[in-house]
């Protein structure tokens, strides 16, 4: 079955269902195409701290109503190192700027269900996607689902197919470089419907290792504790996570946690990869198919979204004023901002981390940077900027 659409997105993630949103509001024909189901894609926890610009683009693709009335903003979080406790006031460092509490799971369901209502065409289950002639005129993707064999024509390819996806292989061999580093630990994390230990977020460095302590709502929360990357969440229970968090925080904060059984326990383990450029041809990377940053800094979801920002504005510009600037200038637009958030999160995670290999000087470093960030309103301001998000 072959049929057609000007853009065919693979990805069924926040990065393509929301470009494919703010396509169809622009008038511009778009297919999205996933490997797994719906109820795969949202089981999947993961972030929980949105940019204003990425609640902006959620409203910009009319999709923003649930986001507006839900999201707990935030003004602000603690950073605690050796028990010593300072708050980053994001709102009064930035001028007026905060960020949004808002699971992306829920980003990806109202996402969803725009797509269904607008009766936008989605393959899920999809099976051996794969992107055809990116370097011609008429570039394809194949796949197969129920035993039949598809094909959409198209004018251009958005891989939005996560780290894992077919558009990170297909190009590996067409000049693509890659640019890593990898931690010596990973983050397990568990979500819990208890409320949060606090109103804000914590992000705690305590030799012990770090911690964070998050949420998805006033009664959900979502916490973490650094871990080593050979360690198997099988061997955790939920009582063992509670004790090593409380262990970690200050006496204050251990003795507020409220604990419950684990709705899921996960590990994730963490890098920084960047690969260049993000266009081939006419296929365009965009999120976590381009780069993946630690999630210290919470920019994960954020860069996908400032990604889908200048691909967006890429297309309309080329569909609606006939101009191939915006695409011709993707890759190296979107690049910048990447880098940008590759060195905050690489930064966050070198200063809150504890690292195995971690000499005295190297803590002494780390304790006179947060001596900066307590003494210093240019360090501490530097550090909030980065944090609410750059602009696009
Ligand atoms: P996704 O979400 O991985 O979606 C990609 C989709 O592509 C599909 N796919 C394929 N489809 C067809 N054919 C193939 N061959 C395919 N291969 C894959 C997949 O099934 C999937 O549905 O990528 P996207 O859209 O780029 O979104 C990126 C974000 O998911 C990611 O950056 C964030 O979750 C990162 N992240 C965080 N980001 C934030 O901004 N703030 C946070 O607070 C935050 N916390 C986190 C995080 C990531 C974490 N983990 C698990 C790494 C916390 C954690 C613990
Ligand atoms: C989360 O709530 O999952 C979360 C929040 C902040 C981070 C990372 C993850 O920096």
């Amino acid at each position: 079955m072959t049929i057609r659409t000007q853009v065919a997105i693979i990805g069924s993630g926040p990065a393509g269902l929301l470009l494919g949103q703010l396509l169809f509001k622009a008038g511009i024909d778009n297919i999205v195409v996933d490997r797994v189901s719906k109820e795969h894609i949202l089981g999947r926890i993961r972030a929980g701290v949105l940019e204003e610009g990425t609640a902006g683009l959620m409203d910009q693709a009319g999709v923003g109503a649930r986001l507006q009335l839900e999201n707990l903003p935030h003004d602000g979080f603690d950073l605690v190192f050796d028990n010593e406790v300072h708050r980053i006031d994001l709102f009064n460092l930035t001028g007026g700027k905060r960020v949004h509490v808002y699971g992306q799971t829920e980003m990806t369901q109202d996402l969803m269900d725009a797509r269904e209502a607008e009766n936008l065409t989605t393959f899920y289950d999809a099976q051996n996607v794969f992107p055809h002639d990116i370097d011609g005129e008429s570039p394809y993707l194949t796949f197969e689902k129920d035993g039949t064999s598809h094909r959409i024509d198209c004018d251009f390819i958005a891989g939005c197919d996560g780290f894992h996806g077919i558009c990170r292989k297909v190009v590996a061999d067409n000049g693509m470089q890659t640019f890593e580093k990898v931690y010596p630990f990973g983050w397990l994390g568990l979500l819990s419907d208890v409320p949060p230990v606090h109103e804000e977020l914590i992000y705690v460095n305590h030799s012990l290792g770090f911690a964070l302590c998050s949420q998805r709502s006033k009664t959900r929360s979502r916490y973490y504790v650094q871990c080593a990357v050979s360690e198997n969440v099988e061997d955790w229970t939920a009582d063992m996570f509670w004790d090593e968090l409380r262990r970690r925080l200050p006496d204050e904060a251990a003795q507020k946690v409220i604990t419950g059984p684990a709705l899921e326990m996960s590990i994730a383990p963490l890098c920084s990869v960047v690969s260049e450029p993000m266009r081939f041809g006419r296929l365009f990377l965009a999120g976590d198919a381009a780069h993946i940053v630690p999630p210290t800094g919470a920019k994960g979801l954020n860069l996908a979204a400032s990604d889908v920002h200048y691909l967006f504005e890429a297309f309309r510009e080329h569909y609606a004023d006939n101009s191939t600037a915006g695409i011709d200038d993707y890759s190296r637009r979107a690049l910048l901002r990447v880098w940008n958030a590759e060195r905050f999160s690489w930064w966050m995670t070198s200063v809150m981390h504890r690292f195995p290999d971690m000499s005295t000087f190297d803590r002494r470093i780390q304790r006179s940077e947060f001596y900066q960030l307590t003494h210093s309103q240019a360090a501490s301001t530097a550090l909030a900027e980065n944090y609410v998000g750059l602009p696009y």
